[in-house]
Parts: C-alpha cells; sequence; structure tokens
C-alpha cells in the first residue's frame, strides 16, 4: 500500500545537491517536515532555516534517534563520496556509499517508511557502453565509485522486490550550480569554468578540450527529485536507475559558451588522474524511460545555462562571496 511522504531526512544535506534540494522539499513539503542533516555543522543561515543536525550515515544509533523524534517517514540519502575523491581513496568511497546505503535501506525496512530516494550517476557504465547510453547498457564502470554506484541500484532494487520498500533513484549526470561548489568529482571542471570565468576571466581545466559529457543544471535537477518522488508507484517500471538526460557538450563547447558573455575569457588544459574516469563514461544518455514513466522533461540548454550561471556568479563575485 503506498504511504504518503510527511517528513523526511535529507543526508549529506550540505552538500552541492542538498544545499538547494532541502530548500525545493520544503517547500514542497513544509520546513518543519524536511530535516537537514550532513556530517559537518551548518551555518547558521541554513540552520535557521529550518531543522538540521549532525548525523554521519554510519552511526546508526543517532539516525535512529532523528527517525524516531521526528517521525521520518522518508529518506533522501545524499551523503556520498564522489568519483574523483573516490578513485584517491577507494577504501573511503566504499565504506561510505556501501555502509551508507545498506543502512537507509534497513532504516527504511524497520520503520516501514514510506519512500528512499538514492541517487545513481552516469558512473555506472564504464568503457564499454555506447557513448549515447541507453537504460540497459552493461554496466562495467572502471572506478570505486561507479562500482559502488551499480551495486546501489542492485541493492536498492532487491528492496523494492524483496520487501516492498519504495526506492526511487535516478542517473545523475554532471550536475552544474551557482550555491555550492561540487564535492570531488570528474564532473567538477563544468562548474569551475564559471567560477573561474567570473574571478579570473580564464581557466585551466583537468580534461581534454574534446572531452564530452552529460551534464545538467541544477533546477532540472531538483525537478527529478521532486517529480520522481511525487509519481506514482503503479506508473513505475524502473525504481533506483533511471537514466536522465539533458545537455551534453565538449569542454570546447561549454568554453565557448562562456566566451559569448564573457569576451576575453581564455581557457587552456592539463589533462589529470580525471581524464581516463571521463573517457571511461558515455557522452549522451538515452532518458526514454523516465519520460513515459514519470514525465519527465529537462527545461534548460547549454546557452541559458551559461547565461543564469555567469549572472548569479556575478552577483556573489561583487558581493565577495566568492
Ligand atoms: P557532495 O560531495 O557535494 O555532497 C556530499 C555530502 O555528503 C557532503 O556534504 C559530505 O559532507 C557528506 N558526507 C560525506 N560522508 C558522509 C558521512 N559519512 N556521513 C554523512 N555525510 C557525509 O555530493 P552531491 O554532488 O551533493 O551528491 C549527492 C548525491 O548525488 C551522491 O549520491 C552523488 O553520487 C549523486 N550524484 C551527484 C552528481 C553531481 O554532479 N553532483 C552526479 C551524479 C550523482
Ligand atoms: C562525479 O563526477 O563524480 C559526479 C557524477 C557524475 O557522479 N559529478
Amino acid at each position: 500500500m503506498k504511504k504518503d511522504i510527511k517528513n523526511i531526512l535529507v543526508t549529506g544535506g550540505l552538500g552541492q545537491i542538498g544545499s538547494e534540494l532541502i530548500g525545493e522539499l520544503r517547500k514542497k513539503y513544509g520546513a518543519n517536515n524536511v530535516v537537514a542533516s550532513d556530517m559537518h555543522d551548518a551555518s547558521d543561515s541554513m540552520k535557521n532555516k529550518g531543522p538540521f543536525h549532525i548525523l554521519d550515515i554510519k552511526d546508526i544509533a543517532t539516525f535512529e534517534k532523528l527517525i524516531n523524534d521526528y517521525k521520518i517517514d522518508t529518506i533522501v540519502h545524499l551523503a556520498a563520496i564522489l568519483s574523483g575523491v573516490g578513485e584517491k581513496n577507494p577504501a573511503l568511497a566504499w565504506d561510505v556509499n556501501m555502509n551508507g546505503s545498506i543502512n537507509v535501506l534497513n532504516l527504511g525496512l524497520k520503520y516501514e517508511m514510506a519512500q528512499i530516494f538514492i541517487p545513481s550517476s552516469i558512473a555506472v557504465w564504464g568503457p564499454d557502453c555506447p557513448k549515447n547510453a541507453l537504460q540497459d547498457s552493461p554496466l562495467h564502470p572502471t572506478t570505486m565509485y561507479g562500482v559502488t554506484k551499480v551495486a546501489g541500484e542492485v541493492l536498492c532494487d532487491y528492496y523494492f522486490n524483496k520487501y516492498g520498500l519504495d526506492v526511487r533513484g535516478v542517473r545523475f549526470p554532471g550536475i552544474i550550480s551557482a550555491e555550492t561548489p561540487p564535492g570531488g568529482g570528474t564532473t567538477d571542471y563544468a562548474v569551475e569554468i564559471f567560477y573561474e570565468a567570473v574571478k579570473n576571466n580564464k581557466y585551466t581545466c583537468f580534461v581534454r578540450e574534446d572531452t564530452k559529457l552529460p551534464m545538467m543544471y541544477m533546477p532540472d535537477c531538483l525537478k527529478s527529485v521532486i517529480d520522481l518522488m511525487a509519481a506514482p508507484v503503479e506508473n513505475l517500471k524502473h525504481h533506483s536507475s533511471f537514466n536522465l538526460g539533458s545537455m551534453s557538450f565538449n569542454v570546447k563547447t561549454l568554453a565557448d559558451s562562456v566566451k559569448k558573455y564573457m569576451p576575453g575569457f581564455e581557457i587552456d588544459y592539463l589533462p589529470d588522474f580525471r581524464q581516463s574516469i571521463a573517457d571511461s563514461w558515455p557522452d549522451t544518455v538515452v532518458d526514454t524511460s523516465a519520460r513515459e514513466e514519470w514525465g519527465w522533461m529537462p527545461s534548460y540548454d547549454l546557452d541559458s545555462m551559461t547565461r543564469d550561471m555567469l549572472e548569479k556568479l556575478k552577483i556573489k563575485h561583487q558581493n565577495a562571496l566568492i
């Protein structure tokens, strides 16, 4: 039986996605019904907007106390180690990503929760994936981050099929945003370029100019989570592994888009270990299942995103916030 979402706990809420998703969830579900958490303490401005608690996702006692105190019936699980940091410390990526997800799923089961949302990533694919990734393309990642994302998807589907726990998730592309900098992934260059353009009008990119990856602007990322969480479960054939397309471009095209609004912008290239991670991921994704099963439709393209990013970051720069 489908249960209503009333009280949500967000893990990893101070990260790139959480710091904006919490606001969107609060608009829909009420400020006091969305509890933010992270392993680090939050700023006063974050704490003034609604409940916040320090929570390491491996600390089950604190997890359960929060669930009981706030009558939590839904977890949006964002705490994770991303691909760049994960390749430098694979043991940490395995520990946080796998133990975090299994703890969330077991607590979801124990407290008979209405829903669990755990994002996956384009990192589930590896070099044998076609450059245009299909929903069912082979999942043979070559990073530990990707390994944990594949295992996470399979685990989520196991909990749905065996226990009927309503677990949902999407394979996010690289997320681009102006609020909180990204936390150590391979697609971070597509965010850094905007920050550096505004601050210095030049950027040294850590992948080659022909590197092409799927990307998405934050407003579309937020919309995807809100819409998938609200979708009727009976409409879903997939659960935790929806491909999600929005835009795809190589770094040269991205730099040209920035130059349109920042004449004189310069870019050069100094590829590092993240080049081979980027090379192992597809260029584009086919997201027909998300469109058909819950009406996914992105709004932003490269040009509208570039304009909005630069506007937002210029204001932050003028106010000495970046
Ligand atoms: P992020 O790195 O910006 O934030 C992750 C947060 O998790 C950080 O605030 C960190 O402090 C917290 N964290 C780390 N270890 C923790 C622990 N043990 N206990 C509690 N908190 C802990 O990540 P994000 O970009 O916001 O990503 C959120 C989710 O979306 C992740 O599952 C990530 O894999 C997925 N995703 C993100 C992107 C992207 O481009 N941002 C793309 C694909 C998938
Ligand atoms: C990363 O680059 O690790 C993330 C992702 C695509 O999952 N941004």
